[in-house]
């Protein structure tokens, strides 16, 4: 499924990130960019260890914002690592956090003129967020992001099985049918 908004095309596929040919990937990382299991540590395994290095001397990451690294062994050129909130309930400013998440990384491509990125359902898993309401605030804050930026061609959200890809895909539904947009 996608939607175009102003220049920007956003799509939902289902299918593992590091296969990605979009110019940059975004990395569902931890606050000390040490890597571990889940998105980050498929990506520091085909990305081979100069993505680490790299992430060493960058040293950290607070949640919500977002550091660049180039891709390694990947296609993509760059990686972008961010740090989603560890859900905890739901009141400890994680929706806001998550869209930082989301926007910082955004913003982040931009400033290095990169036209296309994907994104994994950041904290969605380990971090135990609810996928659909961590689905509908990842399309909502890059549909925002494209109403008012443009630069970014592409954006993807890469699903890593069909019932992630099923309730994104419900979410981008709802959220289109509120706006004008255009959805193909
Ligand atoms: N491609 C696309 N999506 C993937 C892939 C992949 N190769 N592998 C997993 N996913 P998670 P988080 C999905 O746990 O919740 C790490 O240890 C997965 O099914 O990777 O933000 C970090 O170091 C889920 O839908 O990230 C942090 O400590 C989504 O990616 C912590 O986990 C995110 O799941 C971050 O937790």
């Amino acid at each position: 499924m996608e939607a175009k908004i102003n220049q920007t095309t956003i799509m939902l596929a289902c299918g593992d990130i590091t296969a990605e040919t979009t110019a940059a990937i975004v990395n569902a990382a931890n606050e000390r960019l040490a890597g571990g299991a889940g998105v980050d540590g498929a990506i520091h395994r085909a990305g081979g260890p100069s993505i680490m290095a790299q992430c060493r001397k960058i040293g950290g990451c607070p949640t919500g914002q977002a550091v660049i690294t180039t891709g390694g062994n990947l296609q993509a050129k760059y990686v972008i690592h961010t740090v989603g909130p560890i859900y905890r309930g739901g009141n400890r400013n994680e929706a806001n956090l998550l869209q930082s998440a989301y926007r910082e990384s955004l913003k982040l491509a931009v400033k290095k003129n990169l036209p296309s990125i994907s994104f994994p359902a950041i904290s969605a898993g380990i971090y135990g967020y609810p996928v659909d309401e961590a689905a509908h605030l990842a399309l909502k804050t890059c549909i925002e992001f494209a109403r008012e930026n443009t630069g970014i061609r592409l954006v993807r959200h890469i699903l890593f099985n069909q019932q992630t890809y099923e309730i994104f895909f419900s979410e981008f539904k709802k959220l289109l049918s509120t706006g004008a947009m255009e959805a193909k």
